[in-house]
């Protein structure tokens, strides 16, 4: 099983069978409030007709289209209304299945990019630490989270990391982005300075960082990466898989931060977590660098079999669809001030030295148990989903992330059983 404690997991499972709206269903019969989206996926809340439709017709049409050398309608109709979504000249996009492959295509890009306009030399890579940019070679290798580097030996050469935002002393407790941290970008002038720009071919940071415990980014930091990026000729990269879709209450990050990186990965809510896949926005200029050579020539050797599968466009479509007649992005906007106070209403219960929040994203940090990093978090995960709640439990750290589709009465009761259960703790 994926990043999950097997033996514990096999001795008492946790079964899931059905579905709807904002809740799961148990195998024995519980209804569970989803607090998690999924895993940061189902922005439109679970098991919606229209996309179950739309992926039934598109079987029953054209169940498959070959990628290389081939298409169908949908892959291009889906990357028009992306590139609808998204501001500035981010037009271009590349799909695989999932955020993983993303990460991997991008960073691709990134080091081809250069070589294409003559600098062939820029190569290397620049992650941040508690970074999380899915489990692949590439994305191992820019993430910046231990346990998950230490495992798989020297991982890709090239490869420095920018310090992580996240510190307690000064920023615990803020609501939205913190005050403090927007110096930390600099550090990338260090890095810079240490491998020259001259080698450095892009920078891959999450707006925020989702999976390690929910990093609002300091207010300024991202602007400054951006400059310094700028100034060296340096690639951005923003790894929207969490962010994208409305999360934020905007399309994406870019929207939300006003911010224009040079690539853009998203999966997750591109189909509502109801088909695997994952894609690349790159801006006009990347596109036109390798637009070159005999016409007849492959261009990026790079993709998938799956890449922009029919039925995964299908139910994009039809999740855009979704998300644009609703207007559920303006629905998360609407309520973050609502969740924002909700979430920092748990201030002074037991145990907790941080809240945080931003768009309909919250975290609950605790003091970890001395000895036991983790199992305060752990614990109240396990308890929460024994009194019908799923939240996730990364470290000490409590991440929530529910459907966009979230009523203010399941707010409530969301808050109430974090609240009532980590009175327990
Ligand atoms: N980038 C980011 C920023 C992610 O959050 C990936 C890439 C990889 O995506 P795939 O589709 O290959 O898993 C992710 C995935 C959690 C959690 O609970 C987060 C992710 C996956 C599973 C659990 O925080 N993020």
């Amino acid at each position: 099983m994926p990043f999950t404690a097997n033996r514990h997991f096999k001795a008492n499972p946790r079964l899931f069978v059905a579905a709807q709206g904002m809740h799961y269903t148990t195998a024995d019969g519980r209804r569970v409030l989803d607090g998690t989206g999924g895993l940061w996926c189902v922005n439109a809340g679970h098991s919606r007709p229209e996309i179950a439709q739309a992926i039934h017709d598109q079987v029953m049409t054209l169940d498959y289209a070959p990628a290389f050398q081939m298409g169908h309608p949908g892959a291009f109709e889906l990357a028009d209304r992306l590139k609808n979504m998204m501001p500035g000249d981010l037009d271009y996009i590349f799909y695989g299945n999932s955020g993983s492959e993303a990460v991997e295509t991008a960073l691709k890009i990134a080091i081809a990019y250069h070589r294409m306009r003559g600098e062939a030399s820029r190569t290397r890579l620049i992650g941040r630490e508690r970074g999380y940019h899915g489990v692949c070679f590439g994305g191992t290798s820019v993430g910046g989270i231990a346990p998950v580097r230490k495992f798989f030996g020297s991982l890709l050469p090239g490869v420095d990391h920018l310090p992580h935002t996240h510190n307690l002393e000064q920023n615990a407790f803020s609501r939205g982005q913190p005050e403090w941290g927007a110096h930390l970008a600099d550090e990338l002038e260090r890095l810079v300075a240490l491998h020259d720009a001259s080698t450095i071919a892009a920078v891959i940071v999450e707006p925020i960082a989702g999976s390690t415990g929910v990093l609002i980014p300091p207010k300024g930091y991202l602007e400054r990466l951006r400059a310094i990026c700028d100034k060296h000729g340096i690639l951005l990269i923003f790894d929207e898989v969490i962010t994208g879709f409305g999360r934020l209450g905007s399309s994406f990050a870019v929207n939300y931060f006003g911010i224009q990186p040079d690539l853009v990965t998203v999966a997750k809510g591109i189909t509502n977590g109801t088909v695997p896949m994952g894609a690349v926005f790159a801006r006009k200029g990347i596109y036109d660098a390798f637009m070159q050579g005999p016409e007849a020539a492959v261009e990026l050797f790079h993709g998938y079999t799956y890449s922009g599968h029919p039925v995964a466009c299908a139910a994009a479509l039809a999740t855009l669809d979704i998300y644009q007649k609703e207007g559920i992005f303006d629905r998360a906007h609407s309520l973050s001030t609502y969740w924002e106070d909700a979430i920092h209403s748990l201030k002074g219960l037991p145990h907790v030295i941080d809240l945080r929040n931003l768009g309909l994203v919250g975290a609950i940090e605790f003091e970890p148990i001395p000895g036991k990093p983790g199992s305060r978090a752990f614990d109240c995960f396990l308890r929460c989903y024994e009194q019908g709640l799923l939240i996730r439990q990364t470290g000490d750290i409590i991440a929530l992330s529910p459907p966009l589709i979230i009523e203010k009465s399941h707010i409530d009761q969301l808050f109430e059983t974090l609240s009532s259960v980590i009175q327990t703790l």
